[in-house]
């Protein structure tokens, strides 16, 4: 089910315009199971538009968070980098904010408990919250107690009756696939304890205009965050910002550490000269996003051009990272089975099943060095990094690598 939306989720007026319509696509998890190959997939409308009153980048089609988040297959335990970043979270929380055994520590969106066992490991008390059922098992069996559900006041409510006020809340890529976004801080409001902080971490929107990262933006993804409209969203609510943070991970991603109003912790000046870089920049305006929507329009002609040339040459073509935004990226290139032999991934869930909208079959890592393609399409390209370390063997075979954006680029 896909609701379209007229008025922004933030400041409720009517002023989105539309800059890039990416088409209709299936769920960027939707992965298929080979006796389902012949049958219809669902697509649902991916378009994104500015919002010109506040400046919040968002979807203009929403689908039912059941149909994305009720099983869920991406874990983040399949990176180091992401690994290490969350291990970086917990110690900047433990560090600054005096979090100790008798803390609480909540993280929504907790997926298979990984960020939380970097507190858990210290013996500080943990709770994930997260709506996916088989995630929330794999959690509970690594020890992390996990309610299964999506985060609402109303859960909120229940929780601080039960387990008290947290010290800190974590989310990490979570409140990009939150609808509403004021339930959202009403539930940290309700479970943060009064000295409590509030860390949530997502990609910036800077980040991903000036580097071209189109393929982050896809049904799970509602919301892309900047400067002005967080701040517009925070003078709502009873939540300020103490800090924030650059971080490097997923191509660039902001760091926001939230406190009670009623602390009255200064605002951090970094804030003000982050929104005026925005502005220089153009943020603020449609023309911006208009020159965003062509330079990803020639990536996807470079992209396509640049793999069928190499195939008609009768070069062997795999693609490294069945990621959710690698789907985006393969099926607004239109690159396919024809394309792409396979595409390797070390998550258990997703090897033997196939990319949605393209059928490409997802193997075990193991099968870039058994195979030998002569080119890699990076498509976690976010770990672009980690994989070319990784697979130091295959480059020294003569493999080569080809990188997506913020430009098409053989390495
Ligand atoms: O916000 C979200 C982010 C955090 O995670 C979600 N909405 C969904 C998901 O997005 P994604 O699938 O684009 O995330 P990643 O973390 O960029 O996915 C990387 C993929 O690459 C994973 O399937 C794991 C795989 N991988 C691998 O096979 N070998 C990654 C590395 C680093 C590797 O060495």
């Amino acid at each position: 089910m896909v609701k379209k939306i007229k008025a922004c989720r933030i400041c409720n007026k009517e002023a989105l315009v539309q800059f890039l319509p990416l088409g209709r696509i299936p769920l960027p998890n939707g992965f298929i199971e080979h006796k389902n190959l012949k049958k219809i997939e669902a697509r649902y409308p991916l378009n994104v538009a500015l919002c010109t009153h506040c400046g919040l980048v968002q979807l203009l089609d929403i689908v039912d968070p059941e149909e994305m988040f009720h099983n869920y297959v991406y874990i983040p335990s399949t990176s180091k980098t992401r690994m290490n970043n969350f291990a970086e979270i917990a110690s900047q929380a433990r560090q600054r904010f005096a979090v100790t055994t008798d803390s609480l520590v909540i993280d929504i969106g907790s997926n298979d408990g990984s960020l939380l066992s970097f507190f858990k490991g210290h013996g500080i008390k943990t709770l994930g919250i997260d709506p996916a059922e088989n995630l929330a098992k794999i959690a509970e069996l690594k020890g992390i107690e996990t309610v299964n559900d999506y985060v609402s006041a109303r859960l909120a409510r229940k929780l601080r009756k039960a387990k008290g006020g947290a010290k800190v809340i974590t989310a990490t890529n979570v409140v990009a696939h939150i609808k509403d976004l004021h339930d959202l801080l009403s539930a940290v409001e309700i479970l943060l304890a009064d000295d409590g902080v509030f860390i949530c971490e997502f990609p910036y929107l800077l980040d991903l205009i000036q580097n071209n990262q189109f393929d982050t933006i896809y049904h799970e993804h509602l919301s892309y965050f900047s400067i002005k409209p967080l701040l517009n969203l925070l003078s709502q609510v009873e939540l300020e910002c103490i800090d924030i943070e650059r971080t490097a991970i997923d191509g660039g991603s902001l760091r926001v550490f939230l406190a009670k109003k009623k602390n009255k912790r200064p605002l951090n000046s970094k804030i003000a000269a982050m929104q005026k870089a925005e502005f220089v920049y153009g943020l603020g305006s449609i023309e911006t996003f208009n020159s965003f929507a062509d330079r990803v329009r020639k990536i996807r002609t470079d992209l396509h051009t640049t793999l069928a040339d190499l195939k008609s040459k009768g070069k062997t073509i795999a693609a490294y990272g069945a990621a959710a935004k690698g789907n985006i990226l393969l099926n607004y290139c239109k690159i396919g089975n024809r394309l792409i032999d396979f595409i390797a991934d070390s998550t258990p869930y997703k090897q033997g099943l196939y990319t949605p909208g393209t059928h490409i079959p997802i193997y075990p890592e193991s099968e870039i060095l058994g195979r030998m393609p002569d080119y890699i399409l990076i498509t976690a390209w976010n770990f672009a990094k980690e994989i070319k370390d990784k697979e130091k063997k295959y480059t020294a075979q003569g493999g080569k690598f080809i990188i997506p954006v913020p430009a098409v680029t053989i390495l």
